[in-house]
């Protein structure tokens, strides 16, 4: 009888609890117009109207070809977009139907049932309406139209008697890179662009959880959820946290909610927490905490969030050479591994769930532990921040302005507050989130790029510009993060100082644009090393099969009209062959070119990287510019646009092991430096060779080393003359690897430019393969050393552990092809190349 009426109860309890509010996804049904009473096309939502256009084939793809310039027309007209809500009798009983849009790009104007009920102005707010009033059971009518940005941009610059920027994009809260960037081409069109949702709520809503950690020891986290509250009325709430692996309940306490707005906060302690770490540091526990509200009529609304239970944070202290700049992590120095990440697919929207696990996974996959979401881009989906939470990338976070001053009036200042306030609160609970920064460049740009005298400002408009800088990135935002998420560290904008003057390698986070954009020879990365090195970059092509994807076969040359309209810089193809030419023989032709562009990217980064981790720990830090593309392009990126990886994937990759050893000659010797990330020491037996290119073996020596955690020392050092005479310069190879460590590459080091070695082709390279488990291995090996060596598999170069390395003479060298062939389709598919004179 007991167990019945338990039974019964448990029931009664179970339904009582499952009454919540209701969420409705608008996302079936929706379509487009060009005009108003014109023909209806099917839309996705969310989408973009270029990929509507797309998908209803009326425009050509813009990636393909130089089709970008056939569609501008897309961005210049305004377009409409339709759908019927069916509304039962059900819904209609709730006390508030409340429609939400968490993406409007950019200037829409929204009707339902012929009122209008929102004017948007903003890509990146969230905007709710109450549209109970409207709606009635059955079918209702929803229509919003999108006006073209330049229109309001216009207006907006008339205003001032100044001009702010030859772009019409500061005046518009919408993604920068849409205007047109370096590596992105100009598509500015308008998009539902994140899920629209009705929420159909009685009494009170939780308007958001915040959940805030107070102080982890060893043994205990306390910490408090913060619940945000609209109630209707005066009335009682029980507010329960609870884990939802283990059901454990924190904390369960009865409250009174006022009619109105309000916090509630609730505390509560986990035991012994596990504490989330950063990829290369430890595991990124999560735990899943469930916050439940239970009010008198036995209505219940729950919210789950993961809480990755750390400290965080930067670390800025003065020192003899000017101000530290790290992050500590539980306590720890963190040596901050990571790359610059622009959006993953020009046309953002929920797909891109794809290239985000792509992504995430791939950065996983080099070693990194953070990635800097560039402010030209976007604020990412929660899938971004919920894969960097899960895999320990840590995040630095910028707010969405780059590289050009903006308005300081107040409906922008106001506008732009409402944004990083919804993008906070979205946001706070992720603890990948390391930082959050005001800007891309806005810094550097005013005091070095010149507008001050491009734009012939006079005192007084310099004084009102910078002074609106000021306010928006000092006050304004400085506020909302002191509001809003307190916890978290804050910067102005990154970099501190521009690359130019001296000081910006001693203090705050450095840009280092000396190469690439200054010309300065790779040599420069070992000198120009900073605090924090967020950018630093060079351009490399995608491989060929990418580039065929965009461009006819008989367009496949630097000045054809699709390969020009695919590179975004001005001289970027003229920059690229000016440093090939410095270390290469001239590339024969155009698949030598794009294999010689990304051999010379990726000396140019490993170069840079390798510097920047010998530095530690005056430097920290290394995010080289940038993981990823945005649509199929030459760029700087390591990935491209299809995931393809590049030379320089690789050897990020591998520079970002937590232990490597790095060779550098300073003056008249050589130096070889072991880096290690490890938490603890490691002794380590180091073997390091100097042979000639056929392989006599000329130096031999094995080290057994004590490598203290966390450090970079040297571990060798030798006059070059006790090494070689200048007569060997271009015929000898150095190199050192941890003996016990073959996963890791070794360091090689050449005493002369490539063009200038005394290079023969190996007289045979073997290649044997293993099959085993659907995967094979390689295993190559060459009589005379080879350079740059790359295999490709069916043509695709990236579906190996290792690729574009150097085979030292006589070496075997293993390396892993996750493909399931036979050994026969091997033989046939697996190619390579390698560099000849
Ligand atoms: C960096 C970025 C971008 C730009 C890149 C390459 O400084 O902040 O503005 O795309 O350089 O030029």
């Amino acid at each position: 009888m007991k167990k019945v009426l338990f039974f019964i109860l448990f029931l009664i309890t179970f339904s009582a609890f499952s009454q919540k509010d209701t969420v409705i996804h608008i996302s079936n049904g929706w379509t487009f117009s060009y005009g108003k009473d014109s023909k209806q096309y099917d839309a996705t939502v969310p989408g973009s109207i270029y990929t509507d256009l797309i998908k209803n084939t009326l425009i050509e793809n813009p990636f393909y070809s130089n089709n970008e310039l056939k569609v501008q027309w897309v961005g210049d007209s305004a377009w409409y977009y339709k759908n019927s809500l069916n509304i039962s009798p059900d819904i209609m009983l709730n006390q508030h139907i409340e429609i939400c849009f968490e993406g409007l790009d950019t200037y829409a104007k929204v009707w339902v049932n012929d009122t209008l009920i929102l004017n948007t102005n903003n890509m990146f707010r969230v905007w709710r309406k109450d549209i109970k009033q409207l709606l009635k059971a059955g079918k209702n009518e929803i229509k919003i139209e999108f006006k073209p940005v330049s229109e309001y941009a216009k207006a907006e610059a008339a205003k001032l008697n100044y001009k702010l920027s030859d772009e019409e994009r500061v005046f518009v809260r919408k993604a920068q890179y849409q205007f047109g960037w370096d590596f992105a081409p100009k598509l500015k069109g308008c998009a539902i662009w994140r899920p629209v949702k009705l929420i159909a709520w009685n009494d009170y809503k939780v308007e958001s959880v915040q959940i805030v950690q107070k102080q982890i020891t060893q043994k205990q986290a306390v910490l408090a959820a913060i619940l945000e509250i609209e109630s209707k009325s005066n009335s009682e709430i029980t507010v329960r946290i609870s884990d939802n692996k283990t059901g454990k309940v924190f904390n369960s306490k009865k409250v009174l909610l006022k009619k109105g707005n309000q916090k509630i906060k609730t505390d509560f302690t986990i035991d012994n927490p596990k504490l989330w770490w950063c990829n290369g540091m430890g595991e990124p526990f999560l735990y899943s905490i469930s916050v439940r509200t239970k009010d008198n009529k036995g209505q219940s609304k729950k919210t789950n969030v993961s809480v990755g239970i750390r400290t965080i944070e930067l670390v800025q202290q003065k020192d003899e050479l000017g101000k530290s700049f790290y992050f500590k992590l539980n306590g720890i120095k963190v040596f901050a591994k990571g790359s610059n990440y622009i959006p993953a697919n020009y046309f953002s929207s929920v797909n891109d769930t794809v290239f985000y696990s792509r992504i995430i996974n791939d950065a996983v996959k080099s070693n990194m532990n953070m990635l800097r979401v560039w402010g030209g881009g976007i604020y990412e989906a929660d899938d971004f921040y919920n894969l960097c939470d899960k895999n320990g990338i840590m995040v630095w976070q910028d707010f969405m302005f780059a590289c050009a001053m903006y308005p300081g009036d107040k409906i922008f200042v106001d506008n732009f507050k409402q944004e990083a306030i919804d993008n906070v609160k979205r946001l706070r609970n992720h603890p990948s989130i390391a930082i959050w920064c005001g800007n891309n460049e806005i810094s550097e740009g005013w005091h070095n790029w010149g507008w001050q005298k491009q734009y012939r400002y006079t005192k007084e408009d310099s004084l009102k510009i910078w002074n609106d800088y000021q306010y928006l990135f000092d006050k304004v935002l400085q506020d909302v993060i002191t509001v809003y998420d307190s916890a978290r560290n804050y910067w102005q904008s990154s970099p501190e100082i521009g690359w130019g003057k001296k000081e910006s390698l001693l203090q705050g986070d450095c840009h280092y644009w000396g190469i690439w954009w200054g010309n300065e020879p790779f040599k420069n990365y070992n000198t120009k090393v900073g605090r924090f090195m967020s950018e630093y970059g060079f351009q490399g092509m995608p491989c060929m099969n990418s580039i065929k994807q965009f461009c006819d076969t008989s367009e496949l040359n630097v000045s054809s009209t699709t390969m020009k309209s695919h590179q975004k810089h001005p001289v970027g193809y003229q920059t690229i062959q000016e440093y090939i030419k410095t270390e290469y023989p001239k590339p024969t032709n155009f698949e030598d070119f794009i294999y010689k562009s990304q051999l010379t990217q990726a000396d140019g980064i490993r170069t840079a990287i390798e510097a920047h981790r010998r530095e530690m720990p005056y430097c920290m830090g290394t995010l080289n510019w940038q993981m990823n593309d945005c649509w199929p392009a030459v760029s700087w990126s390591g990935i491209d646009y299809y995931g393809k990886w590049k030379a320089m994937q690789y050897v990020v990759k591998n520079a970002y092991e937590n232990q490597i050893l790095s060779i550098i000659q300073k003056t008249d010797s050589v130096f070889i430096y072991a880096i290690s990330d490890e938490l603890t020491s490691t002794k380590n037996n180091v073997l390091i060779k100097l042979m000639t290119f056929d392989g006599t073996l000329l130096f031999n020596k094995e080290l057994l080393v004590d490598i203290p955690a966390q450090s970079s020392i040297v571990i060798f050092k030798i006059k070059q003359s006790e090494l070689i005479n200048d007569s060997l310069k271009n015929s000898v190879v150095l190199s050192a690897w941890y003996k016990n460590n073959f996963k890791q590459r070794r360091a090689i080091y050449y005493f002369d430019k490539f063009n200038k070695l005394n290079l023969n082709a190996p007289v045979f390279i073997e290649t044997n393969f293993k099959v085993y488990n659907n995967e094979f291995d390689v295993i190559v090996r060459a009589n005379y050393l080879t350079k740059g060596f790359c295999l490709n598999f069916d043509g695709n170069e990236d579906v190996f552990s290792d690729n574009y390395f150097d085979l030292l003479p006589n070496e075997m060298y293993v390396i892993h092809c996750k493909v399931n062939s036979t050994n026969d389709e091997i033989h046939r598919k697996l190619k390579y190349k390698y560099l000849t004179k």
